[in-house]
């Protein structure tokens, strides 16, 4: 008898590890990126200079001279805004290059800007080391300018700029492999796997981000919005960009054999580059904090784009607004109601500390006196996976259990904004999952009074 107990034991262990063992689950580069939560995206070309978006490739040289340029004063503001890493368009679709390659002559090193013997790419690198930011770099595979585009030997072309920049710079945190292309493009395989197998080499710690993987995927729009569920695995990593469907993206896949985490880049104002006319658009810093709801918040990561100006400055009111946005979010999110109240894991804002949790076993916050919230918080431990199918938060009105919200994804983070409530106990239930949950961390909050109303 003893010995079928011994044997059931081993089975139950045996069968939650092959269980659990078999979901996805993130490569230590994805887990660092993940727990970045906030990026900026700095987008700056001839194009801040031209008025355009997406440059034709004919642009002279000259035209790029940002007169005050600084990047300190850049990456000093996204600093001070809570930003983690900066990824540079060290080329546009346009081809024309920040750093001066030796593969081209459409470049910095024929602008009038530092006699052209200015490197922007090098200047921003340097200053997010100085201010303790990573470093990521954009590089356009389409490109207007370059003559061998649409033969084979611009993948060649390609890979020794991407070379250039994976070697010169220090380290890389992030590679982003943008997918768009324009409609009368000239016909262009790309050689993906080329590409990633060269920052791989280079720079092993860095991710990958394009379309679909294959460490980051796109969220699937520009708007700034993931997923209500949001799923971080998807069927195939690696899928040539352009060739991955929207809705799939935004939602990621609950069957999906690999995991590839959506990044959802948006930007500050209505364009990717800086406009004179946009000035009285950026986004207000209640906007942004609404994006980091719809982003962090599920389970996404928020890539801001802020744009420099022709003067080589970030403009003052995205400055402003992003630090502000910053400040808001620090307020709601200063003070968790569940600290004392609940298993010390659950609230040491760490990701590895956890418990495991029973579906259908209900957690109960008691906080010994009634308390105001209106924002919730819950993070998986998805250092094993993303396991949360089904769930509920519910709180206690003095008679019965009321619903607060309901959800199927967690993941990395999930955020829930609700209506005031008044309650001495809250519960959280989950009720289905793909393996036992590892709740890492849960939080109460009460808004800031600056956030939109
Ligand atoms: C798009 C590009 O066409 C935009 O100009 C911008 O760079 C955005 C991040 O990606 O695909």
């Amino acid at each position: 008898m003893k010995n079928f107990y011994r044997l059931s034991l081993l089975c139950i262990l045996f069968t939650e590890t092959a269980w659990s063992q078999s979901l996805p689950v993130p490569a230590p580069r994805q887990l660092q990126w993940q727990q970045m939560e906030t990026n900026a995206f700095l987008h700056f070309t001839v194009n801040t200079f031209t008025n355009k978006e997406w440059g034709e490739g004919t642009e002279s040289e000259t035209v790029f001279n940002p007169t005050h340029f600084n990047a300190r004063q850049w990456i000093k503001a996204l600093k001070d805004a809570g930003f983690k890493t900066a990824i540079l368009t060290c080329k546009h679709h346009d081809g024309f290059c920040l750093w001066p390659s030796k593969y081209t002559e459409h470049s910095v090193k024929n602008s009038p800007w530092k006699n052209g013997k200015g490197d922007v790419v090098k200047e921003v690198a340097d200053a997010c080391h100085e201010y303790g930011l990573k470093f990521g770099i954009y590089l356009s595979p389409w490109d207007r300018h370059e003559k061998t585009y649409g033969t084979s030997a611009y993948n060649t072309y390609y890979k020794n700029q991407l070379r250039e920049l994976l070697t010169h710079y220090g380290k890389i945190a992030e590679v982003w492999f943008d997918g768009a292309k324009g409609a009368n493009a000239k016909d262009m395989q790309y050689d993906f796997k080329g590409y990633w197998k060269l920052v791989r080499q280079l720079q092993p710690g860095a991710v990958i981000f394009s379309d679909a993987g294959p460490d980051i995927r796109w969220v699937g729009n520009e708007s700034g919005a993931a997923g209500d569920t949001c799923w971080s695995t998807i069927d195939i990593a690696g899928l040539a960009p352009g060739h991955a469907d929207a809705k799939y993206l935004n939602t990621g896949d609950p069957d999906g054999k690999v995991w590839v985490p959506a990044e959802t880049d948006v930007s500050v104002r209505p364009g990717w580059f800086w406009h004179e006319s946009e000035n009285d658009k950026v986004k207000t810093p209640q906007q942004i904090v609404n994006l980091y709801y719809q982003s962090v918040g599920r389970n996404s990561l928020l890539l801001l784009n802020i744009p420099p100006d022709k003067d080589g400055l970030l403009y003052p009111t995205d400055v402003a607004n992003i630090i502000e946005f910053r400040k808001i979010l620090n307020e709601t999110f200063a003070h968790n109601l569940a600290l004392h109240h609940a298993a010390a894991s659950l609230t040491d804002k760490n990701l590895n500390t956890f418990i495991s949790v029973e579906n259908n076993k209900p957690l109960i916050i008691d906080f010994g006196k009634p308390a105001a919230f209106d924002r919730a918080m819950l993070q998986e431990n998805i250092t094993n996976g993303q396991r949360i199918e089904k769930g509920l938060i519910e709180y206690w009105d003095g008679t019965s259990w009321k619903k607060i919200d309901d959800f199927v994804t967690v993941g990395y983070k999930r955020l829930f904004r609700f209506a005031p409530v008044t309650t001495s106990k809250v519960r959280i239930t989950i009720l289905q999952s793909k393996a036992k949950v590892q709740l890492a961390e849960i939080g109460f909050y009460k808004a800031s009074a600056k956030e939109e109303k």
